[in-house]
């Protein structure tokens, strides 16, 4: 089987309601996908994304522009493409957009194979588990009253969830305390709860901070530093008891390399599109299952699933409801944990329609 094309469509799509964080506010986004043909008749799909639709084209024009280290070649092997993309993009860099461009084509390569072979990604990874537990993340932003986060958080309980991710980064970190002491108490102790404070800190503030958070048995604090400090954030993880989760914003086996040798985190959260792919996930959550820390994952909740079913050392399924509007099929969800699908490939297709409808 031979990719014969590559094919991308950007679809911009807009929140709801704009949303408060650290990073900014954010309105809406770009979303990419990327689809890889084959002489087969075969094709493989994916998705990647930039924050407010901005500097979408670049990443488009990455994706198009790895063309000559995958057309022509043999869609089964995703290793070797990996690694002749990985010299091809040396003299722009080995992070950032280039890498976004090879992870897009690596995850589309997946999914084509998995659609070939009949069988869906996680029991080509070797297969470890068919539910992963679940949290919501799409909701409790920096912007909302804390009655606002009350309601939101109650509503969450109320439809199921056994777990949710709140913001923080407020100027006064009593105002951030205050906010996780009302949605604490307002979820009672038994659902697990997360916060992320989306690299707005420094260090001495995140250890702060993070004494202050001890009392509400978090399950994790989320990027406190920026993410370029790994050594103060191994400083930080040092001092405080809560466990530190990060690595959204972190490239390839390098970085992560990196993370765990200075122990910069207790738990590691690759981003499919950041990371490299699902090749490049799998390289990441193997290293840190032989430094005896657990994976979860960022956004891509429908990708990201079969990534981390495919995985002992996973922990949590990160939900985000951005992307659903553009597949067929929805994700399932019991007593709290997503179901990995056992369709092929990734299990989720592209709506055509809708996401054409949107393009235009
Ligand atoms: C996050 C990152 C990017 C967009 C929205 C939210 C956040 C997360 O860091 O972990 O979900
Ligand atoms: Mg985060």
């Amino acid at each position: 089987m031979k990719v014969t094309k590559i094919e991308t469509l950007v679809v911009p799509m807009q929140m709801d309601k704009p949303i408060g964080s650290a990073l900014g506010q954010l309105t809406g986004f770009g979303c990419i996908l990327v689809t890889v043909h084959t002489d087969e008749g075969i094709s493989g799909e994916n998705l990647i994304f930039t924050l407010n639709n901005r500097r979408t084209k670049v990443l488009v024009q990455m994706v198009e522009d790895l063309t000559d280290v995958i057309v022509g070649f043999d869609a089964g092997h995703i290793a070797a493409f990996w690694a002749r993309a990985w010299t091809s993009i040396n003299f722009l860099g080995h992070q950032g957009v280039s890498v976004v461009g090879i992870s897009a084509i690596d995850g589309a390569l997946w999914d084509a194979l998995g659609k070939a072979r009949n069988m869906p990604i996680y029991r080509m990874l070797g297969g470890a588990k068919s539910r992963i537990p679940a949290y919501h993340s799409g909701g409790l932003w920096l912007d909302r009253s804390i009655e606002a986060l009350v309601d939101e958080a109650l509503g969450f309980k109320q439809a199921g969830w056994k777990a949710m991710k709140m913001r923080l980064g407020l100027a006064d970190p009593r105002e951030d305390i205050a906010r996780v002491r009302a949605v604490r108490d307002a979820i009672g102790p038994d659902i697990r709860l997360m916060a992320d404070a989306n690299q707005g800190k420094t260090e001495s503030e995140a250890i702060r901070l993070g004494r202050m958070l001890e009392e509400f048995n978090l399950t994790w604090f989320e990027e406190p530093l920026p993410a370029w400090d790994l050594a103060g954030l191994a400083r930080v993880a040092q001092a405080l008891d809560t466990p530190i989760a990060s690595g959204e914003t972190e490239y390839t086996r390098y970085g992560f390399r990196r993370m765990l040798e200075l122990r910069s985190a207790d738990i590691l959260m690759p981003d499919l599109q950041r990371v490299g792919g699902v090749s490049e996930f799998v390289r990441v959550a193997h290293m840190a299952e032989s430094h005896d820390v657990p994976v979860s994952s960022h956004l891509f909740p429908e990708t990201s699933l079969q990534v981390l079913g495919g995985l002992s050392n996973s922990i949590f399924l990160e939900y985000m409801p951005w992307f659903s509007p553009l597949y067929n099929e929805s994700l399932e969800f019991e007593n709290g944990d997503a179901i990995v699908p056992e369709r092929p490939g990734w299990g989720f297709t592209f709506n055509r329609e809708r996401a054409q409808n949107r393009a235009r």
